[in-house]
């Protein structure tokens, strides 16, 4: 750790794109923030969140001794041996009873925290567990499913080279989702040979820097989505070369969509259908598009059928493979284990998709007198109660359970549940990684070093499971007597120890991330401990992307590329380039079974034809339909606790559209009651013309507890999954309608 007063470079943990920072820390406290130029892929660039990071790091919630539950419902303070003991036993006992895939796993990491996750591997497996879920099962299952089927990878759009950019359901300006988002979105919106498409029933910060701005009426994308298919198929611009070449059988699908009367979908959708059909032209005769999809769709109604779609538009377009479209790029090590097919959740039979049990699946599990029920929960970096749908529903299964034990940073409304609390280091007090989209052409990989020590009473989370898995007798000392003599002697020497011990003790190669980190991390030093498990991801990379690593300037092949790679990601905190791919690759990463892009998903098909017979919803009970969690410059997840972060829009007001506020009589910062079939609330609203008249949204993340400065405790803004249920979701992938909540609104007098 550096000496205040010096810059120190980091990252952002406030999204998945974890922008490099330099900071300069005072007594505990970050006290200067700036974008950081030396990191390769944000190049200097933020956004307004950061600023406020000290609240992260410094807060009245934050946890510092772990904590048992009273028969009172209080808490008590315990030292850690007796807590890693007794969470131990607990644990065990719940295996021995009941069976270890009784004990089920949730979270694993956030923003920018993601070694907690990887570690818990080993307490897993110490305990037998097998089944887990985490915030991607409530967003991403959908389009994962998907394009494991249709490339076998996932596909990353090239914003910045792109002629034509299009976002689906997505909030670029705001949420970001790609590097220097708002520089980008500049650039094309000001470039007269560049086009942006916007498909949002809102008009975003995006959509007004849009060139087509197609403002769907909210929930009817797959209309929108095949029409503009339809489009590109009736008026013969796709690009057949492309598909011959690269893409497998597309006759039903072709023959789908050449029936499809784009008029009436377009009329469906709310959509004015020459817009619709001059975007879809603007696609078809484009060098290079590019594509995103995210909440907007993920979160309503046809969502998994929707991904589909919106993947087709650049397949069938030929929009892959090359500078400013879709390309598949490397990883370093993997987030989320690959789905075993046809893996099932115990009870309900739900999908398992990239090893995630559905989130609005988890209360099915476990409110249920059925055998295989889930008995406990370990959560680790996720806040359940507050962020999955149906949060009375969520706080009624957690309840039910016979063990819960919470790791987090802060008293979480997750946590005032469980039965044993364990404080973990601040994501600044410990080493940690950025993972999500590491990027293309060139990936960076930031291996961030701590600005503090832990503060007291908290340990980060590689030095806790390393602590569960020793008293669940995962492993003994003697076991790693030569690993670490090995480690004494350098990588080289480590890495073939490493190599026969795990071949030879079946039992250590379980618990792979606690046994590197009792040996190699030791050996790394104080506060590095957890960059062990970075070594073997980085031995993994050179093994299997060899050139894509050398073409980023390491030397050598196989252990000592990879040492060469690990190295390098410890000497530059700010991050490293540490793959560099020519496009074309992108055509060889294919991973399907004859290595063509699959354009055919049958189960998909079936719903994109019945399209055609679904009724219009009737909206008499409920005339609204409510966007339960919009991001805003005001929201960050719940990353920021205390409410004090935000300068503007503290409450989170629901916004509202012109003519539903003077109906309602209601004006800018008046009050009204939200009533869904789930809950009802009040709120304060926003006016605004950015919506379309039965339409409003509320913001993600808010409706936090925190207390003042005199302790006492309120609720700030609305919970948005206080009126959200676990029922409304997709059949394919379980991801929740959180944008199409049906909804009353009225007038508080
Ligand atoms: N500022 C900020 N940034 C964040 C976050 C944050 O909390 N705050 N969270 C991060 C996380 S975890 C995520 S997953 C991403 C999410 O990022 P986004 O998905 O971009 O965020 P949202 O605002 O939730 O939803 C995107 C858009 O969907 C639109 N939408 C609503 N209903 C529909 C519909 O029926 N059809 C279509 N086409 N669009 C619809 C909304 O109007 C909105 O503009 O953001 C990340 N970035
Ligand atoms: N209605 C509605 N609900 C939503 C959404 C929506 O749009 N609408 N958005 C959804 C989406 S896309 C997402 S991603 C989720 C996010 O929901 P969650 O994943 O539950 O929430 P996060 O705020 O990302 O942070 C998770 C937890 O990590 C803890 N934490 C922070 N740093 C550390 C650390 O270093 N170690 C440990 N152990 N814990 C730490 C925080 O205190 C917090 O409790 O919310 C979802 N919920
Ligand atoms: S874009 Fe995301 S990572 Fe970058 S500064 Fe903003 S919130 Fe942080
Ligand atoms: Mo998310």
């Amino acid at each position: 750790m550096a000496n205040h007063g010096e810059w120190q470079s980091t990252s952002c943990i406030l999204c998945s794109i974890n922008c490099g920072l330099k900071v300069q820390t005072d007594d505990g406290h970050i006290v200067k923030i700036r974008g950081d130029k030396s990191n390769p892929r944000s190049r200097g660039y933020t956004c307004e969140k950061p600023a406020g990071l000290d609240h992260y790091q410094n807060h009245a919630d934050r946890l510092t001794s772990p904590l048992r539950r009273r028969k009172d419902g209080s808490f008590e303070a315990i030292d850690w041996d007796t807590a890693i003991e007794e969470v131990a036993g607990r644990l065990a006992g719940i295996r021995d009873n009941y069976g270890g895939e009784k004990i089920m796993y949730y979270g694993g990491g956030g923003q920018g925290n993601h070694l907690g996750g990887a570690y818990s591997s080993a307490t897993r497996r110490a305990l037998g567990m097998r089944y887990q879920s985490n915030a991607l099962a409530q967003e991403k299952t959908g389009e994962f499913w998907v394009e494991g089927q249709m490339f076998g990878g996932r596909p990353e759009p090239d914003f910045e080279h792109a002629e034509v950019s299009v976002f689906v359901g997505k909030n670029p300006w705001h949420s970001h989702g790609f590097e220097r988002a708002r520089v980008v979105l500049r650039e094309i919106a000001k470039d007269p040979e560049r086009s942006m498409i916007v498909i949002d029933p809102r008009r975003t910060e995006t959509a007004d820097l849009a060139d087509f701005f197609l403002q769907v009426r909210p929930g009817t994308d797959a209309f929108v989505l095949a029409a503009m298919l339809a489009v590109l198929i009736q008026e013969d611009r796709i690009d057949r070369e492309f598909l011959v070449a690269h893409a497998g059988d597309g006759g039903a699908l072709f023959n789908a969509l050449a029936s499809v009367d784009v008029g009436d979908y377009s009329e469906r959708a709310g959509v004015e259908e020459d817009l619709l059909r001059e975007a879809s032209r603007r696609i078809g005769r484009a060098g290079s598009v590019a594509v995103v999809e995210d909440l907007g769709i993920e979160m309503a109604p046809h969502s998994t059928l929707n991904s589909y779609l919106e993947k087709l538009l650049y397949v069938l377009t030929g929009n892959f493979g090359r500078a400013g479209t879709m390309n598949l790029g490397t990883h370093l090590g993997k987030l989320i284990g690959s789905s075993k097919p046809n893996q099932t959740s115990p009870v309900g039979g739900h999908r398992i998709i990239t090893s995630l049990i559905p989130c609005n699946a988890i209360p099915d599990e476990i409110l249920t007198e059925h055998p295989d029920r889930f008995r406990a929960m370990l959560i680790e970096s996720g806040n359940p109660v507050h962020s999955l749908a149906d949060s009375p529903r969520m706080r009624e299964a957690i309840d039910a359970l016979e063990l819960v034990v919470v790791i987090d940073v802060a008293m979480t409304e997750t946590a005032r549940h469980a039965d044993y609390i364990l404080p973990g280091a601040s994501q600044y007090e410990k080493v940690e990684t950025t993972f999500f989209g590491g990027g293309f052409p060139d990936h960076v990989f930031q291996l961030r070093q701590r600005l503090f020590e832990p503060l007291a009473g908290t340990l980060p989370e590689p030095e806790i499971h390393s602590r569960l898995c020793r008293a669940l007798d995962a492993f003994r000392d003697e076991d790693l007597v030569e690993l670490r003599e090995a480690a004494a002697e350098g990588l080289e020497k480590f890495g073939m120890v490493f190599v026969q011990t795990m071949g030879a003790r079946p039992e250590l190669a379980g618990i792979m991330p606690v046994v590197l980190y009792e040996t190699l991390g030791r050996a790394l030093g104080e506060g590095l401990e957890s960059a062990a498990l970075i070594w073997g991801a980085a031995q993994q990379l050179a093994a299997s992307n060899g050139d894509s690593v050398q073409r980023a300037g390491f030397e050598g092949d196989g252990a000592t590329l990879g040492n060469a790679l690990f190295e390098a990601i410890l000497a530059r905190p700010e991050g490293v380039v540490i793959t560099s791919d020519p496009y074309e690759v992108t055509l060889e990463r294919i991973q399907t079974d004859d290595g063509r892009i699959q354009l055919l998903i049958p189960e998909l098909l079936d719903e994109l034809v019945a399209l055609t017979d679904e009724a219009p919803p009737s909206n008499d009970a409920w005339p609204f339909i409510l966007a339960a969690g919009e991001r805003r410059g005001s929201t960050a997840n719940t990353i920021y606790r205390d409410p004090t972060w935000r300068k503007k829009d503290r409450e989170g007001a629901l916004r509202i559209s012109p003519g539903d506020a003077t109906r309602l009589g209601v004006a800018t910062g008046g009050r009204v009651r939200v009533t869904t079939k789930r809950g009802s609330l009040e709120t304060t609203i926003e006016v605004t013309d950015t919506l379309r008249d039965g339409h409003v949204t509320l913001p993600n993340g808010m409706g936090l507890e925190y207390p003042d400065e005199n302790g006492k405790r309120t609720v700030h803004g609305t919970p948005p999954n206080e009126l959200t249920s676990s029922e409304d979701r997709d059949w394919v992938a379980g991801t929740p309608w959180h944008k199409h909540v049906r909804a009353r609104v009225e007038a508080v007098a």
